[in-house]
């Protein structure tokens, strides 16, 4: 393995003898059974698939590496899309390394500053629009019909294509499909392309079963939920900040197709699974991944059982991309002392922050 998405699941793929074989070490991203918070969950399978281990920190590398292969193949002059972060940070890397000429608009403000950092040290020509991601999105479609450079938001096909190739990781790592699969939903390609590869693997006969397919939006930003565009999109969630989501009908097919869910998650409840991941799995996501896990904690408030399911959360990107809102949602708990051993007695064992001692913490 660690030989990219395109040479592992060529024959699954839309290539030719004519694609260029490029990667960046994409894909095989771990699938890391839960050690806390299943239990406390009462959901003894509990599964997170990684895809913050991507080369530049997030599931789009997999799509965008076939988007681009299929551009250089169609001699594409330069690539083009619009983004929340995730998507320019993993276009501008391909760019670079392919050496194409690489353009993202991205809404003023409202893009975490490590995406930022990520799209301007590739060396993206990093365009900034008074607007929020629909309507970025909407302008890089009108340009790219008009323009000879190629869209690689995920309504270009290949995208959705590269992206499929996460479930069949979950079904290779699990020998089938789990019972539920939850993910985030923002554009929606993302939703779309998993229950378009769990299908595929399933019609290849690689799986017996397939997922219901459970996706969160977040509550400001749920227009698939609410059955509507919502024109001004919020949530601390910037990543998935997005009112019409290019790819909705796919999404309502997951959904409707796997017997499955889209529902939301507030705010508070996405930094609430955002530092449970974190401080009871050392998963430290983004908090647009988080929502997986936070629909499925809603889901067991409900009243879902899940003792005997096999669960998958996708966490779809790295919290180190906004280190500021790591700093700020987890709460004072860095202090400051001065440099003698008894201050650093004083603030380690003085508060009882050991515990009782025990002998092995893996023996439960
Ligand atoms: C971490 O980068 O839309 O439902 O422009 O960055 O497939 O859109 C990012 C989306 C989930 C939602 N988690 O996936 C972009 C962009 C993270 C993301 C989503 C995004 P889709």
């Amino acid at each position: 393995m660690g030989a990219g998405v395109l040479s592992t699941y060529r024959d699954l793929l839309p290539l030719t003898s004519a694609t260029p074989m490029i990667t960046m070490g994409e894909g095989d991203t771990p699938l890391v059974k839960s050690n806390r918070l299943g239990r406390e969950l009462g959901c003894p399978e509990l599964y997170f698939k990684l895809e913050g281990c991507n080369p530049t920190g997030s599931f789009k590398d997999r799509g965008m590496v076939v988007a681009i292969a299929k551009a250089l193949e169609e001699g594409s002059r330069a690539i083009m899309c619009a983004s929340t972060g995730n998507t320019s940070a993993s276009a501008a890397a391909f760019g670079a390394h392919c050496d194409i000429p690489t353009f993202v608009l991205i809404p003023k403000g409202e893009v975490a500053m490590g995406k930022l950092a990520q799209a301007m040290i590739y060396g993206a020509k990093v365009i900034m629009v008074n607007a929020n991601f629909d309507v970025a999105l909407g302008l890089v479609r009108e340009f790219t019909e008009r323009n000879d450079v190629t869209l690689v938001n995920s309504v270009n096909p290949n995208r959705i294509e590269g992206q499929k190739t996460a479930a069949f990781e979950v079904v290779d790592a699990l020998g089938d499909a789990p019972d539920l699969l939850f993910i985030p939903v923002g554009n929606a390609g993302n939703i779309t392309a998993y229950w378009k590869g769990f299908r595929e693997y399933q019609d290849l006969g690689r799986s017996q079963t397939l997922p219901r397919m459970m996706g969160f939006q977040a509550e400001g930003a749920a227009p698939i939920v609410r059955g509507e565009i919502v024109a001004n999109p919020q949530t601390i969630a910037s990543a998935i900040r997005i009112g019409n989501p290019a790819s909705w009908s796919g999404a309502i097919e997951a959904r409707d197709g796997s017997g499955g869910v889209i529902d939301s998650v507030s705010d508070d409840e996405i930094l609430e699974a955002y530092r449970l991941l974190a401080n009871k799995e050392g998963i430290f996501c983004e908090p647009a991944s988080a929502a997986s896990f936070a629909g499925l904690v809603k889901m067991h408030r409900q009243g879902l059982d899940l003792h005997d399911k096999r669960i998958v959360c996708i966490c779809t990107g790295n919290g180190l991309k906004d280190p500021d809102l790591a700093v700020s949602s987890a709460g004072g708990q860095a202090i400051e002392i001065a440099p003698t051993i008894e201050a650093v007695e004083a603030a380690t064992l003085g508060n009882g922050e050991l515990g009782e001692p025990r002998r092995s913490r893996n023996s439960e």
